[in-house]
């Protein structure tokens, strides 16, 4: 229900059950969780992209293995299924660009809000559709909404349920950028390969920073930084840096 394609140090992870809108079932929970452990694991891959296949990004939670399934337990869904998914990729240590490619509902805006930097077509738009079936925002909405967009916007996003064109989702900062719907995959693919350059241990400490700091007090979070610094400051890619800029050329970043 997934497909996972490695390029240049880039590991594209692709929701492929188009024909449901790439809708998620226990199937792709199991999958999607293990694509992201082998891509922290595997040194030569530095960089990620999560797209969809199809006219959707991810239209959430398959509403018929809901209704087929009258006993299920919603809140052990969420435990097993989506929140380690949304866990692995927020302490993922590389960079993942989502590239939303149409429309994104419930748990799958939750996804694409997981990742680092959200590039969107100009065809995608963006659904909190779960008021509308009577649920909570969840896979991490309610956490990431007001912290992205503020608490005015994010309360109307949720109780409303409106449906968010990308041009709108850009402008109250939901996500980066939007692009024309044939240039998302050739952006997406081109910035991951740039971060994938990138110095990597870097990179993930900074994720690490920011999530840290959303949660903590300014005086912890500058101890945090200093602990942080303390270990980038140790990598080669810092001392490549460093030497780089001396010797007036580019330099070359190996992920150490
Ligand atoms: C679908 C789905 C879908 C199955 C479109 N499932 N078939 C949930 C439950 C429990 C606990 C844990 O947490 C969660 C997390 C969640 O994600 S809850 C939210 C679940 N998602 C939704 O409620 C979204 C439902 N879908 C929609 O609102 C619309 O389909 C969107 C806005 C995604 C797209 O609208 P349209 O572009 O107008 O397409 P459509 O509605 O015509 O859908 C096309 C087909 O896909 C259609 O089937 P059909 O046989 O008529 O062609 C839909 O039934 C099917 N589909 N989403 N989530």
């Amino acid at each position: 229900t997934i497909r996972v394609e490695q390029r240049e140090g880039v590991a594209v992870v692709t929701l492929s059950r188009p024909d449901k809108l790439n809708a998620v079932t226990p199937q792709m929970h199991k999958e999607l969780l293990d694509a992201f452990k082998r891509i922290a694991r595997d040194d030569a891959v530095r960089a990620a992209v999560l797209t969809g296949e199809g006219r959707a990004f991810c239209a959430g939670q398959d509403l018929e293995t809901v209704t087929q399934n009258p006993d299920l337990d919603y809140g052990e869904l969420l435990r097993s299924g989506y929140n380690p998914i949304i866990e692995a990729l927020t302490s993922l240590e590389k960079p993942v660009v989502a590239a939303v490619n149409g429309v994104a509902a419930g748990a799958g805006v939750s996804l694409a809000l997981a990742c680092d930097l959200k590039l969107a077509s100009d065809k995608a738009s963006f659904v909190q559709a779960f008021v509308h079936i009577g649920l909570v925002p969840d896979s991490g909405s309610t956490w990431f909404l007001p912290r992205l967009v503020g608490l005015t916007k994010a309360m109307e996003l949720a109780l409303l349920g409106d449906k968010v064109s990308a041009e709108e989702a850009a402008r109250i900062g939901l996500i980066n950028r939007v692009v024309p719907h044939d240039a998302l995959m050739p952006e997406a693919l081109t910035l991951a390969e740039r971060l994938a350059q990138m110095p990597t241990r870097a990179i993930a400490l900074t994720k690490r920073a920011f999530y840290k700091g959303l949660t903590v007090p300014l005086s912890e979070q500058l101890a945090y930084e200093a602990h942080l610094q303390a270990i980038a400051g140790k990598t080669e890619d810092h001392r490549e840096g460093v030497r780089a800029f001396f010797e007036k050329r580019k330099p070359v970043f190996r992920g150490r």
